[in-house]
């Protein structure tokens, strides 16, 4: 309702909104702090976005890119920075301060008046946070007022926020099926509104090799051409490559480049002979065994090729991390899988990054920078902790994306158990493994894709799981609740339909 809309210059259309309560918003995931001031800002199209920083083209484009945002969503263009039109409205401030309440890269505050919003953070990533929980708070539908323009009311208050873990992740095998760039771009922008920060690419297994080599042109010549089930495969050249980088890091998400070695390498020896040891190519496999290929792990011309793929990947990758698998290497002598793993660990760190690897790498004699990935050995994860290495958690029987829901799921497996939506997200991290809290540096959800080949059944089994993965690991413990974010992930239907998502619609929520 307008009670004042005549527009003319440094008049304020004035709107009366009724009473909110910011603390009852669906945000996902839930931030650290929400204080309610029961008013309403009201997104108008006299609204303009306004940047303040040192680092001033990065808080632009984060400007830019929620102007963008709040144009899809709303049809609604504001301006930013634009300096020269004098506002009669509101205005959203983005603001890069030397400090705010909270500290990390990642924090932010978000103080929402009547008719001013300023987001503040010391860094761009805070920003870009900050961005998302706004996101999430314009309604889907405009209120309609007497003017000729709706308004979207968004309810007054502070939040102010911080990650509980500072790594919060998802990986994507894109090996045992390819996946397209744009398939990658679409799930990036997906775990970029939950505010996920890293993105795991399974980039090769016994059925695929997905990067290309320069200096070893037949892995995906060769190794790139099938897939599981007899499909064409595909991979990504190094410019698909940097693309996805690219796309990703505008989304302040981090890639993980992952070779997983040296189990796991059939579709590298069917390329090359000699990585195996064998006289002749192995033959291409299309089945979902694993556990039955090797790497000749006492030869130095592996190691040799070893150092042109982790080079060429690095070269590439301006992430910290190099990720060389590590597992179910069930035909690899245990002595020739230790001597592999340290050997290949010092490649890694020539090329400036840190390993990380599956738990199985922990049995090996390896460095405390290198992190273990934890997914089914509690004892590998022991071992990690005592050699004072940090931990990545993905128990299986609860973070794998490519567990089957129920008996009745379409896609996926179920050999680590079923995961329904609330079991997803019923588990606590921080005390999970008995790891201390300390050495764990995040939480990461694994999409093995065995059983799906398309973009459609990448997202069936990934949402709406994924959503709570990314409130398990940036929301601190005393904020989860089952029964509360079932409401608030009940009222995602309209953002995943939005945007195109063939969901999960799991009968334990009432989706809204
Ligand atoms: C185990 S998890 C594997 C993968 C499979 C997955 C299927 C892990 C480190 N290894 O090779 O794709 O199970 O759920």
């Amino acid at each position: 309702l307008v009670l004042f809309a005549s527009c003319k210059q440094k008049e304020l259309p004035v709107y009366n909104l009724g009473e909110t309560d910011l603390t009852q918003e669906n945000l996902i995931p839930f931030p650290r702090s929400v204080e309610a001031t029961n008013d309403g800002f009201a997104l108008d199209p006299f609204t303009g976005i306004y940047t303040f920083s040192d680092e001033a083209s990065e808080f632009e484009a984060i400007g830019l890119f929620l102007s963008k945002k709040i144009a899809s969503k709303t049809g609604l263009t504001l301006p930013v920075n634009d300096r020269e039109v004098e506002r009669t409205d509101r205005i959203i401030n983005i603001v890069q301060k030397d400090s705010i309440s909270l500290s990390g890269d990642e924090a932010y505050e978000l103080h929402i008046g009547r008719d001013t919003i300023t987001l503040a953070a010391t860094a761009p990533q805070g920003a870009f946070r900050g961005v998302q929980t706004l996101r999430q708070l314009i309604p889907e539908a405009g209120i309609d007022t007497l003017a000729e323009f709706p308004i979207w009311r968004i309810p007054t208050g502070r939040i102010s926020d911080v990650p509980n873990f500072e790594y919060r992740g998802s990986m994507l095998d894109v090996a045992r099926h390819f996946f397209s760039v744009e398939d990658v771009k679409k799930y990036l922008d997906l775990l970029a509104y939950y505010k996920i920060n890293y993105l795991h690419l399974h980039l090769t297994d016994d059925q695929g090799w997905r990067i290309e080599i320069k200096s070893w042109p037949k892995l995906t010549e060769i190794g790139g051409s099938t897939e599981v089930g007899g499909e064409a495969g595909g991979y990504f050249t190094q410019e698909d490559y940097k693309d996805i980088v690219d796309y990703a890091a505008r989304l302040y998400i981090t890639i993980v480049p992952e070779v997983d070695m040296p189990g796991h390498t059939n579709a590298a020896s069917a390329s090359y002979a000699f990585l195996n040891g064998a006289e002749k190519p192995a033959k291409l496999y299309e089945g979902t065994r694993v556990g039955f290929s090797t790497f000749d792990t006492r030869k130095d011309t592996v190691y040799q090729f070893i150092d042109d793929v982790v080079r060429e990947i690095s070269d590439i990758s301006p992430g910290p991390y190099f990720h060389i698998g590590g597992d179910e290497s069930h035909v690899t002598k245990k002595d020739d899988y230790r001597y592999f793993v340290s050997r290949v660990e010092k490649i890694v760190q020539k090329y400036g990054k840190r390993m990380i690897g599956w738990d199985e790498v922990a049995t090996a004699d390896i460095d405390s920078t290198s992190i273990a990935q934890f997914w089914a050995s509690l004892d590998n994860a022991k071992l990690a902790e005592q050699k004072g290495m940090q931990v990545i958690l993905s128990p299986a029987s609860k973070s794998y994306l490519d567990m089957k829901y129920d008996t009745l799921s379409e896609y996926g497996l179920a050999w680590a158990a079923y995961i329904p939506v609330d079991s997803a997200y019923i588990w606590t991290p921080e005390t999970y493994s008995g790891i201390p809290r300390n050495q764990i540096l995040g939480v990461e959800a694994p999409l093995w894709s065995e059983t799906i080949s398309n973009i459609e059944e990448l997202e069936y089994l990934a949402f709406p799981r994924m959503i709570g993965y990314s409130e398990l690991s940036w929301t601190d413990e005393t904020n989860r609740d089952w029964e509360k974010f079932k409401v608030r992930l009940a009222n995602q239907a309209a953002f995943l339909e939005r945007m195109n998502v063939k969901y999960y619609p799991s009968p334990r929520i009432d989706w809204v």
